[in-house]
């Protein structure tokens, strides 16, 4: 169905093609919605959203327009350093603040999560893997976003 918003034909979404995309299933961006989707969904790094990319994550976009402003609040809040990946070791801090978790567990949940969740196994967690994590943790991810709010 996003074939025909790709205008010229090449695989590539603009920024307007991709919003007329993102408009298709229900979600009405802002131009920093479009900023923040395409910063962390163009898989391959190439600067451009394609089609495949879109197809890919299109399940987590639906979740992100849903819950965008819990989700993005969760994620800048555990990116610590700001890099636009959450690092085991940025998690484990998160975790473990205020005694919230000993570090042996939260290091548990931890292996846990990455191995379910670190699609592309480099270790860290992406904006769309912690949309995922979020998705299908149910009670542990709405522990962790209450955690983070708490320690604002
Ligand atoms: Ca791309
Ligand atoms: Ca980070
Ligand atoms: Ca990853």
């Amino acid at each position: 169905m996003f074939k025909e918003k790709d205008t010229n034909d090449d695989g590539n979404l603009n920024s307007e093609e991709f919003e007329q995309c993102l408009q298709l299933v229900g979600f009405y961006p802002t131009t920093e919605d479009i900023e923040f989707l395409k910063k962390h969904f163009d898989t391959n790094g190439d600067g451009v959203i394609q089609i495949e990319e879109l197809l890919q994550n299109i399940h987590i976009i639906n979740e992100h327009s849903l819950h965008k402003d819990e989700f993005m609040d969760a994620f800048k809040k555990f990116d610590t350093n700001n890099d636009g990946y959450i690092r085991l070791a940025e998690m484990l801090k998160i975790l473990t603040i205020n005694s919230f978790m000993s570090v042996e567990d939260a290091r548990g949940l931890l292996s846990q999560l990455v191995k379910d969740h670190d699609q592309n196994g480099d270790g860290k967690f992406s904006y769309a893997e912690f949309v995922e994590v979020l998705m299908t943790e149910g009670k542990t991810s709405e522990d962790l976003i209450a955690h983070g709010e708490a320690d604002k």
